[in-house]
């Protein structure tokens, strides 16, 4: 850390870092001067991006005093920090929630109007960094601007992922991956240090050697390494002047790698390998909840968390003294994606710090805890034991030792019985030798928490059961939220303004304080107030859809929609099964078109690009969205539309807009939902399973504010025992046969019976989700809907209830739980 090599004189070098003023003239000479100096260019001969840059870095300069001292102030005080570990961090546009936290909305508009701008269409040149799959990523994102704005120090430490999300294109109805490429256009918000690179090794052999001592220890001898390279991201908090850091690392060939290549003069050699080095972080995996084993995953794991480790101790522990690590930070694990820090952190105690094994493994298991985000048992991470120690022999002796001493204590507590041993080994034996990240995880972690009530009882009672049995105080649940920054205040700044005119400044970070609305919900002229909103927040989307992606939304409709990643569990299948049911009996004649109330269905969803069925139930939304759109009869009573490639950017539109939120997963597969409190946050009604935080919402928001359907968790497992034989299901309900059989006609895929007999027939003769089962409550409840929906002042009451009971799903209110039950640190004096 080198400053200047003497003394300065400068006053201006003396005295603090300061912002631009806070004033239009002050604002229009910043952004000019970034047009002149960064971009280049003179205010007339400058595009639309060299404005956007310019405006990006503007607002930047406004945070950089505040984000320095913030630093600063952490290191000094030595203040305890959480390390948020993910590997995904789904942030979204930065432009607008930049402009929210310093307060420059209106100085910035007036400042660009003054220039000849609207400043609308320079948001809308800004890229969203996709650097996550969907709700994990994006959780990340929330809890890192709750923890700003409560003051907290965080440092978030993730992977810069080249290509983050696909893009996804739909070619006759069907998904197509395009590249992220993100980065192209410039990319404002971040700062690169390449002064701050660290060297990460892999592969190679461990010996056992003696050292000066007379201690036999084994030392790791890699085979190459590669450079990680951070890039900052600040992370302000809401008008409070803090600002935390996000830090993201970028893999680069090392000299030493490619210099010994170059010595043998073969040239073409030495960039392949620059190239192999800069494959770790060139893409995210796309899959959600179904990781795939690959070996390039396990590098990019590895890769930063030992780049976030290293960094860690030389920028916090600077008097070197590892053992006050505890003091300093706690790594929250966000899934078993960073787990291999575990190891990681004991490689770097013993190894390197020469400290015992036993004084480092109390050490680390303070370090860490682990949060699960899944009850799916293929999304349960494990890594083969051949490929962990190909890639990372001394992690894998160090796993081996943690189990050994771990099993030997469940050993001696539960004496003869080996079976526990067995299930509990964080070494699974079948089908072959390999490492589960999830139960190292437990077994490290201070703290496990799951994500919602119902799923941290899950975790307890099924997944991590003997766990949980054996160290009960080690479970706690923390139900995810969102930050009503970013999923109210800019996605619905109409219904931001009249809970400001009604309830004052300050709920925006104190969101139970929404509970006052509650009085309101009985007011007519407010119901007014709010149904004009919610009216004008459709248009808003209208336009957008139409100039996005030429479709049309009609006017008038119940807004119903489906937004989340595709997953049989998720059950987009039975959204359709819906659809094409109220299809059917209106062409069939047997419901008149003017019984039904009108209705828009969206879908928004990405599929894995490898997972079949998720793809082919996209062809078929589209195929049935083609078939029924075009169909007279239905004309002005049903439309589907399915824009493509859903992110967080179109949620922000979308989300305000929606009347009824689809929150239908089988009961006890969705760990929590997200998407679920951003719908009633914004006043749409749920129609929900009780499953991850449906259960939450529904129990503040009130049985009659919430449609409530299909099968409980127990029923689920009863069921499930009983022998689940969906094929029944589908003989004894004519609706559902009747639904079915026009998918399997071939009428959706113009008369091809083939196209979607798949997708059928995993319905009939498998349907693991148990989407027929939950058929008859589910379209029951939908009718229920229809004609709670034609009371549209009884809709608007429930509507505003949803919004007054959601407070509590704030993320500040998730970070303050973190806070008691996990972390135990403090805000920032
Ligand atoms: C991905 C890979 C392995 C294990 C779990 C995942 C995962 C889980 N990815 N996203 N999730 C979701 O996380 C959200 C935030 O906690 C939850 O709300 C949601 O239910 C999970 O499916």
């Amino acid at each position: 850390h080198v400053g200047p090599s003497f003394q300065p004189t400068h006053p201006l070098a003396l005295a603090p870092v300061t912002a631009p003023p806070h004033s239009v003239d002050g604002f229009v000479r910043e952004f000019l001067r970034e047009l002149n100096t960064s971009a280049g260019v003179t205010l007339s001969r400058s595009t639309v991006n060299d404005q956007y840059l310019s405006l990006a870095r503007t607002v930047r300069h406004y945070l950089s005093a505040r984000w320095l001292e913030n630093t600063r102030k952490i290191r000094d005080t030595k203040a305890k920090m959480v390390g948020y570990l993910s590997a995904e961090f789904l942030l979204g546009r930065q432009l607008g929630n930049a402009l929210l936290a310093t307060d420059l909305e209106e100085i910035a508009d007036k400042a660009l109007a003054s220039c000849g701008i609207d400043i609308a269409t320079l948001r809308a040149q800004e890229v969203e960094p996709g650097l996550g799959n969907g709700g994990l990523g994006r959780l990340a994102a929330c809890f890192i601007d709750s923890l700003a704005t409560m003051g907290v120090p965080c440092i978030g430490y993730g992977i810069r992922y080249e290509y983050g999300i696909f893009r996804q294109t739909f070619v006759d109805g069907q998904q197509v991956e395009q590249p992220d490429t993100w980065l192209t256009l410039g990319s404002p918000w971040e700062f690169p240090h390449p002064e701050h690179a660290v060297q990460v090794d892999f592969g190679g052999h461990t010996e056992k050697y003696t050292d000066t001592d007379g201690v036999e220890r084994s030392r790791w001898v890699p085979a190459w390494n590669v450079l990680g390279m951070p890039f900052n991201y600040m992370v302000p908090g809401y008008q409070n002047g803090q600002v935390n850091t996000l830090r993201l690392w970028s893999a680069q060939a090392t000299k030493a790698f490619d210099l010994s290549i170059f010595n043998s003069g073969d040239y073409a050699e030495a960039v392949r390998a620059q190239t192999f080095a800069e494959n770790i972080t060139k893409v995210l995996y796309p899959e959600d909840s179904t990781p795939q084993g690959k070996e390039l995953r396990l590098q990019q794991q590895y890769f930063f968390v030992a780049c976030s480790i290293r960094d860690f101790l030389d920028r916090f522990i600077l008097d070197g003294d590892v053992r006050s690590l505890p003091d300093r930070v706690i790594f929250q694990l966000n899934d078993t994606h960073p787990v291999i820090a575990v190891p990681e952190l004991m490689r770097v105690l013993v190894d390197i710090e020469k400290l015992e094994w036993e004084e480092a493994w109390e050490i680390t298991k303070k370090c860490f805890a682990y949060t699960c985000h899944t009850l799916l048992p293929e999304a349960l991470e494990v890594w083969s034991t051949e490929l962990l120690g190909r890639l990372l022999p001394r992690h894998l002796e160090i796993i081996y030792r943690i189990n050994d001493e771990f099993l030997a204590e469940v050993r001696a507590a539960f004496p003869n019985d080996e079976m526990r041993a067995r299930q509990m080994s964080i070494i699974a034996e079948y089908p072959e030798r390999a490492v589960r990240m999830a139960y190292l995880a437990t077994v490290a972690g201070s703290k496990v928490n799951g994500v919602a009530e119902l799923h941290s009882q899950l975790l307890r009672d099924k997944v991590l059961h003997d766990f949980s049995e054996y160290w009960p105080e080690k479970f706690t649940n923390v139900t995810n939220g969102v930050t009503p920054r970013r999923f109210l205040r800019l996605a619905n700044p109409g219904l931001s303004e009249l809970i400001t005119e009604t309830l004052g400044t300050g709920w925006l970070t104190d969101l139970e304080r929404l509970a006052e609305l509650e009085p309101y919900a009985e007011d007519a002229e407010f119901r007014a107030a709010f149904v004009r909103i919610k009216a004008a927040n459709k248009t808003r989307l209208r336009r957008l859809l139409e100039a996005r992606d030429e479709v049309a939304v009609p006017d008038g409709h119940l807004l119903d929609v489906m937004v989340k990643r595709l997953h049989e569990y998720k059950r987009q299948s039975l959204k359709l099964l819906h659809i094409v049911s109220l299809y059917e009996q209106i062409v069939t004649g047997k419901l008149s078109a003017d019984e039904v109330t009108p209705r828009t269905f969206v879908f928004g969803a990405k599929a894995a690009p490898g997972y079949r069925i998720a793809k082919e139930t996209i062809h078929l939304i589209n195929s049935v969205a083609a078939v029924v759109n075009r169909d007279p009869l239905v004309k002005d009573v049903l439309k589907v539309v399915f824009p493509s490639n859903y992110n967080v950017t179109l949620a922000e539109t979308l989300i305000p807009a929606a009347d009824l939120s689809e929150q239908i997963s089988l009961a006890g597969k969705e760990a929590s939902g997200t998407g679920n409190m951003k719908f009633a946050l914004n006043g749409a009604l749920t129609i929900g399973t009780d499953d991850g935080a449906n259960v939450e919402i529904r129990k503040l928001v009130g049985d009659d504010h919430f449609f409530l359907f299909g099968l409980s968790e127990p029923e689920v497992t009863d069921l499930q025992t009983a022998g689940y034989r969906s094929h029944e299901f589908y003989e004894s309900d004519p609706q559902l046969k009747a639904a079915l059989d026009l998918i399997a006609s071939g009428h959706f895929s113009g008369g091809d019976r083939g196209v979607f007999e798949p997708l059928v027939s995993n319905l009939l003769y498998d349907d693991r989700f148990m989407a027929l089962a939950d058929f008859r409550s589910y379209v029951d409840t939908q009718a229920k809907v229809d004609a709670y929906y034609a009371d549209q002042d009884a809709w608007a009451r429930s509507a505003v209830l949803n919004v007054a009971r959601s407070g509590y799903f704030s993320s500040d209110r998730s970070m303050r739980d973190y806070i008691d039950r996990i972390w135990h640190t403090r805000p920032l004096r």
